[in-house]
């Protein structure tokens, strides 16, 4: 399998062997078994870790055998998700956040997640040389995933990833999304908690309205506090959450991430929303939820394939020629369908 070197060795930054081209000794490790990689993840070895992100992002038809090698290593950590409009200031946000979470002593695992591919945007060759100030930081891992073009599985692709750091021991794990449609906005709603970030000026919360971004939000960010407007636009938010029929009132809070100003509240407003996440038992029932989602989504794309595929798909036609000929109703046939689909199969991986 070739995941490792598609992805190259530079879509692991942060990593201080980046520049090297992909070794034999790589190739090989690409073949390990998921079990493997997933023990050596587990036990630190960032090589592994990397290694088991480009088998995630580039190979669905891997993520059953790693899921099932990370089942019982996941669950540990506190995931957060940061999204908005681009160029307001997400990545200098996550930045401000790593540094913040570095000097609590907390671990912190970054999936930077971009529609477009990372080496086309400008935003992340910026992102690049913010981020570099934890290269060489063994308590920091930075990742960028791209979509070619399907977010549908962009956003599986970053369940599994998310599941991965998870796994690899990091108590913080940040998703960073562009905040541009919905499933971005899935994306960002995989995580524990949600950062909606704006810039102050007229009109920011009315799109982020239309983009249905206020309701996710479980913290809403005012970014560039140093510029104009930001008091007004923070007073603008809080009246507007302030309407918001039952449920959370998402806290708002003003930052200027380029000076580092409101990281430490922002920390402590994401640290409150947790707790009273977990106090509620508003945590578990999201993690339930999420995970009937994806069972359901495996389920249905499980009967799909299968049902495309022979013998099933003959008999599909078979039992569509009866209906046409008036010798048997849409529904039983159907039924009868459904009924030889239902034989003790396993879900395939892909
Ligand atoms: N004035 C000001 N500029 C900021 C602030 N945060 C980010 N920026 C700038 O906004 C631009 C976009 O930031 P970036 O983090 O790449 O945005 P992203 O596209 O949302 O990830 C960069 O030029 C940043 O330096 C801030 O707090 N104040
Ligand atoms: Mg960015």
């Amino acid at each position: 399998m070739t995941a490792g070197s598609a992805a190259g060795p530079d879509r692991e930054r942060g990593l201080p062997d980046r520049a090297r081209g992909p070794a034999p000794a790589e190739l090989a490790a690409a073949e390990l078994v998921a079990a493997e990689l997933v023990a050596a993840a587990v036990g630190g070895d960032r090589r592994a870790l990397a290694r088991l992100l480009s088998a995630v992002e580039n190979t669905p038809r891997r993520w059953r055998e790693i899921g099932a090698a990370l089942a019982g290593h996941a669950g540990g950590a506190q995931t957060v998700g940061l999204t908005g409009a681009p160029g307001v200031g997400k990545s200098t946000t996550v930045t401000a956040l790593v540094r913040a979470y570095r000097r609590a002593g907390h671990r912190v695992g970054v999936l930077a997640v971009d529609p477009s591919s990372p080496y086309t945007g400008g935003a992340l060759l910026g992102d690049r040389v913010r981020m570099s100030e934890h290269a060489g930081d063994p308590g920091v891992f930075i990742r960028s995933l791209a979509s070619r073009g399907r977010l549908g599985g962009l956003a599986a692709a970053t369940a599994q990833a998310l599941r991965v750091l998870d796994a690899a021991g990091f108590d913080v794990v940040i998703v960073e999304t562009v905040g541009v449609g919905q499933a971005e906005i899935d994306i960002a709603a995989l995580a524990d908690t949600t950062c909606v970030l704006l810039a102050p000026g007229a009109g920011d919360d009315v799109q982020a309205v239309k983009a249905g971004l206020l309701e996710v939000a479980d913290v809403l960010v005012v970014n560039k506090g140093d510029r104009p407007g930001a008091a007004r636009t923070v007073a603008d938010l809080t009246a507007m959450t302030g309407m918001r029929a039952g449920g959370r009132r998402p806290a708002v809070v003003r930052v200027a991430a380029t000076l580092g100003e409101g990281i430490d509240e922002l920390v402590e407003r994401i640290a409150a929303h947790r707790r009273e996440l977990a106090a509620t038992g508003e945590l578990d029932r999201r993690r339930l939820a999420r995970a009937a989602d994806e069972i359901r989504g495996l389920a249905l794309t499980a009967l799909r394939d299968r049902l495309a595929a022979p013998p099933h798909d003959a008999r599909l036609a078979e039992l569509a020629r009866l209906v046409v000929a008036g010798a048997a109703d849409p529904w039983s046939a159907a039924e009868r369908l459904l009924g030889d689909v239902m034989t003790a199969q396993p879900v395939p991986s892909a």
